[in-house]
């Protein structure tokens, strides 16, 4: 038997089971078990104030008073640089390398019908479970009905890429481009990469609405403890925000990141190539004298999100939930804005894996911690500060420890996968990078923050790199199949694998 088959088979076999036992956790009855606010933004890197990433300025002010209540982590990794693999590894706990979901294409809950997600299991312990926007991807086969008490979906109907195409969810609306188009005057640019401001009124904008039905939610009496999730979608492209955080930005004041010409020579060839993917964007920005306007978009987009999570976070405050609510802040993974002549997420440096995560949680000081972290860790550690019972098989580990002691001892660095056979291992001071074929690179932040010179051919270097590479997982899973595989129903949430007529529904409850 293929030993990665056999393994998910196991873990399949000990979840079910586990799922059956739970639900018993009513132990701490006398004290009310704290709610979970969980709070995603979607592409953000780490150009938010707090964490320095952008060399200018950016304006972050609600992320920064989070930051200043919680345990800010300045080493935070995603678990794979891109959305679905990251939010699905996030919420399943499981690394890309276990499940086999590697791609935005690879749907997990068709594949993984019995695995136990955050929601499921915090509502196996008594939890209401709601959200809004976008948690898991908000793909169908990616954010089934049955995770969530009830949820608000995005529904995409003020862009104008996702008007244009024809979707086959029973939420999206579809139409011709809105006049106008494409707002940002480069021609040329795929449909998804537009930026500008709407002629909507700001209370439309989708990541409003989400933030909105969260606002409304805790107005609410909540008659048990709740898990409350808020993803806001910007800044994902497109990068449409009002005009009001465009404003935010001047353009002489626009620092474009600093690119060497060389900087991939001493890169293998898998690196070069995820580099060039999509470089042609850039090459049009640049060619039409608009790299600034983009930052700048980006820039925007980044203070747009901050203000939504603020609106939520002041509804918190106002709310009676305030002093017993644990908040967790986390990006699904970074970007690159030209640095290693990229544009877009999906590489294994520094720009596409490093994101925001802080966690606030009641009894626990602010502070700062600097120790390497994957988001892996976020359903553990989420899990032990409920006082849940502890999830059986996952790839993350409780960073409780670093909660109460941001300086506690830390030998774990974050692993970082992006497709079959591909990681990155961040430490405390290096980054390795390992690719399928056996290409290296290592990186020494402490003398190269931008990760120009590989040293992993350097002699001096080859125990760090030995030890590092011991991260790596040893069996990787074959790849998911994909979304083309099954035929998807939107009216019943029911997939039908076209080859072996097996179906699973998302629609139990
Ligand atoms: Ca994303
Ligand atoms: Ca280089």
């Amino acid at each position: 038997m293929h030993s990665s088959f056999a393994r998910l088979t196991l873990l399949t076999f000990a979840i079910g089971v586990s799922s059956l036992s739970a639900g018993n956790g009513t132990a701490a009855k006398e004290k009310p078990r704290p709610n979970v606010l969980f709070l995603a933004v979607d592409d953000m890197k780490d150009w938010v104030n707090c964490l320095g990433g952008y060399e200018g300025t950016v304006h972050t002010p609600n992320i920064d008073r989070l930051a200043k209540r919680g345990m800010l982590f300045t080493n935070a990794h995603c678990p794979s640089p891109k959305c679905a693999p990251s939010r699905a590894a996030i919420m399943t706990g499981l690394r890309p390398s276990t499940t086999g979901l590697y791609d935005n294409g690879h749907w997990w809950l068709p594949n993984l019908p019995d695995v136990v997600t955050i929601p499921v299991h915090f509502r196996n312990h008594g939890y209401r479970v709601v959200g809004a926007g976008k948690i898991f991807h908000h793909t169908a086969g990616n954010n089934p009905p049955n995770q969530w008490d009830d949820f608000f979906r995005l529904t995409f109907r003020n862009d104008p890429w996702f008007r244009s195409v024809k979707l086959n969810y029973p939420w999206s609306k579809s139409g011709p481009y809105p006049e106008g188009f494409p707002f940002s005057s480069v021609k040329g640019l795929g449909h998804e990469n537009d930026w500008g401001s709407l002629d909507i009124p700001d209370k439309d904008y989708d990541d409003a609405l989400s933030a909105g039905y969260a606002i409304r939610f805790l107005k609410q009496k909540q008659d048990r403890p709740f898990f409350l999730a808020c993803g806001i979608y910007r800044p994902h492209l497109p990068w449409y925000v009002p005009q009001k955080f465009f404003d935010l930005y001047s353009l002489d004041e626009i620092r474009l990141p600093e690119v060497r010409d060389n900087d991939l020579d001493d890169v293998p060839e898998e690196g070069r190539k995820l580099a060039e993917t999509r470089r042609s964007d850039l090459e049009l920005i640049r060619d039409a004298g608009h790299w600034k306007h983009a930052v700048r978009a980006y820039l925007a987009s980044i203070s747009y999100a901050d203000e939504q999570l603020g609106r939520v976070l002041d509804a918190l405050d106002a709310s009676p939930y305030a002093a017993n609510t644990i908040i967790a802040l986390w990006s699904d993974h970074g970007w690159h804005l030209g640095e290693k002549t990229h544009w877009h997420k999906s590489t294994l440096w520094e720009e596409a894996t490093r994101v925001p995560l802080i966690i606030s949680a009641p009894g626990h000081q602010p502070g700062v911690c600097d120790r390497p972290v994957s988001l892996l860790n976020l359903y553990p550690t989420l899990s032990e500060l409920c006082g849940l019972e502890p999830i059986k098989f996952h790839d993350g580990v409780s960073i409780v420890p670093l909660l109460r002691d941001p300086q506690s001892k830390w030998n774990r660095p974050a692993v970082i996968e992006f497709r079959y056979g591909n990681a990155a291992v961040r430490s405390d001071r290096y980054r390795y990078i390992r690719y399928h074929d056996g290409g290296e690179e290592l990186y020494d932040h402490e003398t190269d923050p931008y990760e120009w010179k590989n040293l992993a051919a350097s002699a001096e270097h080859a125990a760090i790199k030995t030890e590092l590479a011991g991260w790596i997982s040893k069996q990787w899973a074959e790849s998911a199949p994909t979304k083309k595989s099954f035929h998807f129903d939107p009216d019943t949430f029911t997939w039908t694998h076209r080859k072996t007529g097996k179906t699973t529904s998302g629609k139990q409850r």
